[in-house]
């Protein structure tokens, strides 16, 4: 058996799924991609409840678990779908074994929306021209035959999204070379931004390098309860976050590996890395 290459399996053993050439190319061209219904209904309604604790009644919450990433919320780091998404986008093969992932997780962060509020999250930011200097941590990379993500999103929308109040985009804007015009940052209704209706328990990857923005909240029945979980290359960090040490240390390997160290040489988890790290390893 080979010691390294993209893992078929997930930290929870379940099959990782790939996408689809379609779905592949909807996101390289418009730097967005909503994948609907991936939660069974029965898993939701405690991650839900998990979210509203963090958000309403964070003390009853251990300490090492006041994350988005934690609780009935962890498996969502290396769901199936979130897997064979960052593998395409940011996987490295070389870097990648069984034991561990070849892609970062960089942070996980929550967007809790209340309904009587209708607070208006309208900010358009993002887009390759309008985001130096952050453009080498951001910067989506498309090549012949493949592409390199940047920073990219996946956020878990836990409540039924009406068209008009989730994530909005601009597509095509990750691979844009010109400052967003004001007549479409002013202009939600401009024919150029694109959004999504959805059910709860849906995903929508997003490159943080295309032009997003949030929108108004006005669901007549429920608050969104959205979970954005950001991933980078193994090589590559932009977030000042990591997991809780005792909240990492109950995590398997192969889920650890998703908050390893940032560094491309000997990054592999079966990799055996010696004890010696302060010494130089060539060069005498
Ligand atoms: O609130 C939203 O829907 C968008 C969040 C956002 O702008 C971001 O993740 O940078």
């Amino acid at each position: 058996m080979s010691d390294h290459g993209f893992t078929k399996t997930t930290s929870d053993g379940r099959a990782v799924i790939p996408l689809s050439d379609e779905e592949r190319y909807h996101f390289d061209i418009k730097g967005w991609l909503a994948i609907k219904n991936v939660l069974e209904p029965d898993e939701i309604g405690e991650m839900v409840e998990f979210a509203r604790k963090l958000k309403f009644d964070k003390e009853s919450v251990p300490e090492k678990h006041r994350t988005t990433m934690a609780g009935p919320l962890e498996k969502l780091c290396d769901h199936p779908r979130v897997v064979g998404f960052m593998q395409e986008f940011l996987g490295h093969e070389d870097l990648e074994c069984e034991e561990g992932y070849g892609f970062r997780m960089e942070y996980s962060f929550m967007g809790w929306r209340l309904r009587e509020n209708k607070a208006d999250m309208w900010a358009p930011h993002g887009g390759r021209g309008t985001n130096p200097p952050f453009d080498d941590v951001h910067g989506y990379q498309g090549r012949p035959g493949n592409a390199y993500g940047g920073l990219l999103q996946a956020v878990w929308e836990l409540t039924d999204v009406i068209k008009g109040q989730g994530t909005h985009f601009v597509p095509g804007t990750h691979k844009g070379s010109f400052d967003l015009p004001k007549s479409i940052s002013e202009d939600r209704n401009h024919p150029l931004w694109e959004t999504y209706e959805c059910p709860a328990g849906s995903i929508v990857f997003f490159s943080e390098s295309v032009t997003h923005s949030g929108s108004k909240w006005e669901h007549p029945d429920h608050d969104r309860c959205a979970i954005f979980n950001s991933y980078n290359s193994i090589m590559c960090k932009y977030h000042m976050w990591d997991p809780h040490p005792d909240h990492l240390a109950e995590m398997s390997q192969k889920r650890a590996s998703l908050f390893r160290p940032v560094h491309a040489e000997y990054n592999r988890e079966n990799i055996e890395k010696g004890d010696e790290l302060y010494e130089p390893r060539r060069g005498f």
